[in-house]
C-alpha cells in the first residue's frame, strides 16, 4: 500500500494536463486500477485484519481523489493564467489612422474665391440650376437672335426653362428682392453645350456685382486687380475692350502667364499673358429690367472656377476635376 502511495504521489506532482490527471485516476481508481485490486486482496484475511486493512484503502482511496482534485484545480488555474497572458492587449498602441478624405479642387477653389471676396465686403448668394429663359436671357439684355439662345449651345428642357448658362440669373433674382446697394458673389454649377479638354457641359462660375451710387470704371479695376493679385500672388493685371450684352462698357482681364511669367509659352499661345475675367458696367437695361432708380449704377464680373483651379494648380485636363481619381483627389488635402 506504501509503493502504491509513492508511486501515485510521483506521477501526480509530474501532471501538467487535463489528460494527465484522468489517465492517473484510472490507473489508481479505475474497475481495474490499483486501489481496486487491493480490495481484491482483502478475500484471505480475518476479520479484524479485513476491518484494518479496509480502514486504510478507504484513507488511501479519500487521500488520492483529494489529490486528484486539487491538481486539476491548479491545472485549471494555470492554464487561465497562461491564456491571459498570451491574450493581452497593449492599451497604449496607437489606433491605426483611417483615410479621411479631402475637399475636392473645385470646392477648395470657390472656398479661396469666397474668402477673398468676404473679406472686401462682399455676400455670398446662391439661386438655382434650373431657370427659366426670362432670368438666364431676357432680364439680362440678351436678344431673342444671340447666339448664347441656340439649342446648339443651351440646355433647353422646354421653350421657357432650361439649365442655367451663367449664375447671373442669381444676381437677377436679388435685385428684384432687394433695394440697392447690393454687393455680393454667386458661386455655382452652370451648364453649356461644350466638351473638349477646357470645356465641360457643365462647370463652375463665380460672379460678383456691386450697385451703388456713384460707381466708376475704376472701381470695378481696383477690386478685381486687388483679388487676382490675392489669388495668384503678384502678378501683372491688364484689362481689354470687349463686349457682353449685360454690360456697358466691358472688358476682358488679363493676368501675366504663371506658367512661363510671360517670356511665352504653350499655355498664353506665346503672348505672355492669360485671359481670366470677363467684366464692365452694368448695362442701363439690366437695372432698368430689376427697377432699380436711375442714381444706381455699378459693376459686375464672371469667371470659371475650373480655369482658375487649373491655372494655380498646374493642371492640364478638365476632365480630372469630374474623374473623381482618388490619386488625384487626395493631392488637395
Ligand atoms: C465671363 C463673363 C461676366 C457678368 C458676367 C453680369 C451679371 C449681371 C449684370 C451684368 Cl446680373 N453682368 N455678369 C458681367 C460681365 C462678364 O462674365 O467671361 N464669365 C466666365
Amino acid at each position: 500500500m506504501y509503493h502504491i502511495k509513492k508511486e501515485f504521489e510521483a506521477l501526480i506532482a509530474d501532471a501538467k494536463t487535463e489528460e494527465d490527471i484522468k489517465q492517473i485516476k484510472a490507473k489508481f481508481l479505475g474497475k481495474k486500477g490499483k486501489v481496486s485490486e487491493l480490495f481484491k486482496q482483502m478475500g484471505g484475511l480475518g476479520d479484524e485484519q479485513k476491518k484494518e486493512f479496509g480502514k486504510n484503502i478507504n484513507k488511501l482511496k479519500q487521500y488520492i481523489e483529494d489529490s486528484l482534485t486539487n491538481k486539476q484545480t491548479q491545472i485549471k488555474e494555470i492554464r487561465k493564467k497562461e491564456s491571459l497572458e498570451k491574450e493581452s492587449i497593449d492599451v497604449t498602441l496607437p489606433a491605426r489612422r483611417g483615410f479621411l478624405g479631402s475637399i475636392h479642387p473645385i470646392t477648395k477653389t470657390i472656398i479661396e474665391i469666397e474668402d477673398i471676396f468676404k473679406s472686401m465686403g462682399f455676400d455670398v448668394e446662391t439661386g438655382y440650376e434650373i431657370e427659366f429663359d426670362r432670368y438666364n436671357f431676357e432680364m439680362l439684355n440678351i436678344p431673342k437672335e444671340h447666339p448664347a439662345r441656340d439649342m446648339q449651345d443651351t440646355f433647353y428642357i422646354n421653350d421657357n426653362v432650361l439649365l442655367r448658362t451663367h449664375t447671373s440669373p442669381t444676381q437677377i433674382r436679388v435685385m428684384e428682392s432687394k433695394k440697392p446697394p447690393v454687393m455680393f458673389i454667386s458661386p455655382g454649377k452652370v451648364y453649356r453645350r461644350d466638351s473638349d479638354i477646357t470645356h465641360s457641359p457643365m462647370f463652375h462660375q463665380v460672379e460678383g456685382l456691386l450697385i451703388d451710387k456713384d460707381i466708376h470704371f475704376s472701381d470695378l479695376k481696383g477690386v478685381l486687380s486687388d483679388f487676382l493679385k490675392i489669388f495668384f500672388g503678384d502678378v501683372p493685371v491688364r484689362f481689354r475692350p470687349s463686349y457682353f450684352p449685360f454690360t456697358e462698357p466691358s472688358a476682358e482681364v488679363d493676368i501675366g502667364c504663371i506658367i512661363c511669367g510671360g517670356k511665352g509659352c504653350r499655355v498664353c499661345s506665346n503672348t505672355g499673358y492669360l485671359e481670366v475675367l470677363g467684366c464692365g458696367m452694368v448695362h442701363p437695361n439690366v437695372l432698368k429690367n430689376v427697377n432699380y432708380p436711375d442714381e444706381y449704377n455699378g459693376f459686375a464680373f464672371g469667371l470659371g472656377v475650373e480655369r482658375f483651379a487649373m491655372l494655380k494648380y498646374g493642371i492640364d485636363n478638365i476632365k480630372l476635376f469630374f474623374e473623381n481619381d482618388i490619386r488625384f483627389l487626395k493631392q488637395f488635402s
